[in-house]
């Protein structure tokens, strides 16, 4: 494909409609296609940027399950969701559709047909999981058993989540039906199947040999070696009842397999935006990007594209810039342990501040391997970056201008070397970033686009107008003159990765849109012309906004480990007369105070209806002195006493203990005269 291709159809993964969307989705996909499909257009290339929600498959029904709704009501909700955050953080798709669409069903199908009658698939009859219960074939992960590896007795039917070996559901010992608990039995069961062995040679020349040295090396690296290990024929229908269903005779209960109807959701989803849609999918001359996530690309690099060669009518995709994963401070990203940061929840937490999130992001994207996310680089981003250079510059160039010219650009007069040497820089960008962008360099085409922030705030730094504006101001008007057509350069290239800060500076500067190469002129902002009043661009994000944030998750962990500690099994068994030895009684706190110099404990007068005792209890931690008088509790009184830190204790009150160390006192259920005895 050459770099100029008369049309572009980029699409962006389409996210299953069945969780919010977090920064590792806006990361590693989203925020780059959204960086690279605003750029074609400021281009003025021809471009349609495709999404939508995958709203079939296992991870739908089993989130409809757990929801305790059906799959339609778990699609609408998650769809409308995602669809909003994505609005929210300025993805610019063209269109954002949903799987779950007639046309998409149409479309689906017609395109499993034609396979179908061109004798494209294999059919084959297999045994398979059935839970006679629930009276439905079983797909993997509603199948559950002991891992044969490691011997997890809660690993899937696909992989184990302990020790990671992926299996089939077959290797699991004592497998159990996730649906109706039932011991699953074998059934016969038909399918479709896509020989990609027979695709295999093709598919090494394409792209072992054909794009080498093109395609990420990721990608390319995960890519060959799928393909040096063989490929096998790979079933495209399931026995499910939440789906595109199989159009043809035979094939009643049965649906498409949601990695076959998912990527022909982007043809789809150009259908609903375009009557113009097939030029975007059947001309030689239309360069189709899908920009995914690492653990998607042999569905688009090897499926996909093999399902595409069978169809025979499409084009094949020109590249495939997966990004690897981002973690979240330190530890993998997972919906289920709610270790993420959920971006309708970011932007409730730090209102107007979308730019903010996706400038850290795409300074810290995924591109060659795994990144962290944490807070303290957000605010670092921000902070130092954001705010010290490229608002700081801009704040600069447009308070000067207001104050010696009421805002009118002046002329630039006689130029020095300085002068000539930061306009070559300036006029050269646009080429440098594009440069970059094209190759997916995203990181990189960010870095330049802040170098020349930074070459703004050196420029001023050095030339001083504030100083020479006293001694010398017709050389000041040249500075502003220069200043200002970095801001303008600015203004346009930096739409693609800050669009709303972008469209901010744009009416700062009382700039129309401008196009790309318009960013290289040193006339973009023609002396003369009135510019806006200023307005901050950015604002500092405080210790106290990202400490909270780290606080959510510490707690988020904490709740992890609670749930998932494991409980101690049973000690060794005593007899009734062992247990009756305890004499426990209820009694209510009288008085409760700290115990001098200790962290943990606390001093307590206790009415335990035969007297009123001293009890040093090591619970200063958890309970507040003046929150716990006058509850009533649990207490061991004939436990000897005990000298505690100078102080006689008598008797002991019971609490009960979570796993991450928390108490609770056990107390009755309803008020109990004090010295009832507990048994
Ligand atoms: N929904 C998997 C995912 O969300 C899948 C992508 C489909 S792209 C055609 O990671
Ligand atoms: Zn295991």
């Amino acid at each position: 494909m050459t770099n100029n291709p008369k049309r572009y159809t980029v699409t962006a993964a389409l996210p299953y409609a069945n969780g919010p969307v977090h920064i590792g989705h806006l990361a590693g996909v989203y925020l780059p296609a959204d960086v690279y499909v605003r750029y074609l257009r400021l281009q003025n290339r021809d471009v349609k940027f495709i999404c939508g929600s995958d709203e079939h498959g296992v991870p739908i029904t089993i989130r409809a399950k757990k929801e305790g709704i059906t799959p339609q009501q778990a699609v609408d909700k998650y769809h409308e969701l995602i669809k909003k955050s994505f609005e929210d953080f300025n993805i610019s798709f063209d269109v954002y559709d949903r799987t779950s669409s007639k046309i998409h069903a149409e479309t689906a199908g017609d395109f499993f047909k034609k396979l179908y009658e061109d004798g494209k698939f294999i059919e084959q009859t297999t045994q398979q999981y059935y839970d006679e219960k629930a009276q439905q074939f079983l797909a993997d992960r509603y199948i559950v058993g002991t891992c044969p590896k490691c011997g997890n007795e809660n690993a899937y039917g696909d992989q184990c989540e302990s020790c990671g070996t992926s299996l089939n559901a077959t290797d699991l010992i004592n497998p159990k039906s996730t649906l109706s608990g039932a011991v699953p039995v074998m059934r016969e069961t038909k399918h479709w199947y896509l020989p990609l062995n027979e695709y295999e040679a093709w598919l090494r020349e394409w792209i072992v040999e054909g794009h080498k040295g093109d395609w990420k090396p990721n990608v390319y690296g995960q890519c060959k070696s799928w393909i040096d290990q063989g490929l096998q024929p790979r079933a495209v229908t399931r026995d499910l009842d939440w789906g595109v269903p199989v159009p043809v005779e035979g094939a009643e209960g049965k649906v498409l397999y949601v990695w076959f109807d998912a990527p022909i959701g982007y043809i789809s989803a150009t259908k609903a935006l375009t009557d113009d849609w097939e030029k975007y999918w059947k001309d030689e001359e239309s360069k189709l990007v899908h920009f995914i996530g690492k653990d998607n690309i042999v569905f688009h690099c090897i499926i996909f594209p093999s399902m595409l060669k069978a169809h025979g009518d499409y084009i094949l995709p020109d590249n495939v810039p997966a990004n690897e994963f981002l973690n979240l401070e330190g530890d993998k990203i997972s919906t289920s342990r709610n270790w993420a940061v959920w971006l309708h929840e970011y932007l409730e937490e730090f209102p107007g501040k979308g730019d903010v999130l996706r400038y850290a992001l795409a300074s810290n994207m995924p591109e060659t391997k795994d990144n962290d996310f944490t807070w303290k680089d957000y605010q670092a981003r921000n902070n130092n970056e954001l705010l010290a250079i490229l608002g700081n510059f801009i704040n600069r160039a447009v308070v000067l201008t207001q104050k010696y010219y009421e805002g009118a650009v002046p002329e630039r007069g006689e130029l020095t070397d300085y002068d000539r040497e930061v306009l070559g820089v300036l006029e050269g960008m646009p080429l440098v970033i594009a440069t970059y962008i094209e190759r997916y360099r995203f990181r990189d085409a960010l870095g330049e686009l802040m170098n020349l922030a930074r070459l703004g705030n050196k420029y001023l730094a050095d030339t001083e107008p504030w100083k020479l504006i006293k001694t010398d101001a017709e050389r000041v008007k040249t500075i502003m003159n220069i200043a200002l057509q970095i801001s303008g350069s600015l203004s346009i290239l930096m739409e693609p990765f800050l669009p709303e800060s972008a469209g901010k500076l744009r009416s700062m500067l009382s700039l129309n849109p401008g196009m790309w190469a318009d960013a290289g002129s040193a006339d973009l902002v023609p002396a003369g012309h009135i510019i806006g009043k200023p307005e901050l661009l950015f604002e500092r994000v405080e210790d106290a906004a990202v400490d909270a944030q780290v606080q959510k998750l510490l707690d988020t962990k904490k709740a992890n480990e609670v749930a998932n500690a494991t409980v101690e099994t049973a000690k060794e068994n005593i007899t009734f007369d062992d247990f009756t030895k305890m004499d426990i009684r209820i009694g209510t706190i009288l008085e409760a105070e700290k115990v001098a110099k200790t962290k943990k404990l606390l001093k307590l007068k206790v009415d335990t209806g035969i007297d009123q005792r001293t009890v040093v209890s090591g619970i200063a931690e958890f309970f507040k002195p003046e929150e716990i008088v006058g509850q009533q509790v649990s207490i061991l009184v004939n436990l000897a006493p005990r000298e505690i830190k100078g102080i006689t204790s008598q008797g002991m009150i019971l609490m009960a203990e979570n796993p991450d160390g928390s108490l609770a006192f056990v107390q009755p259920s309803k008020q109990i005269k004090n010295g009832g005895e507990v048994r």
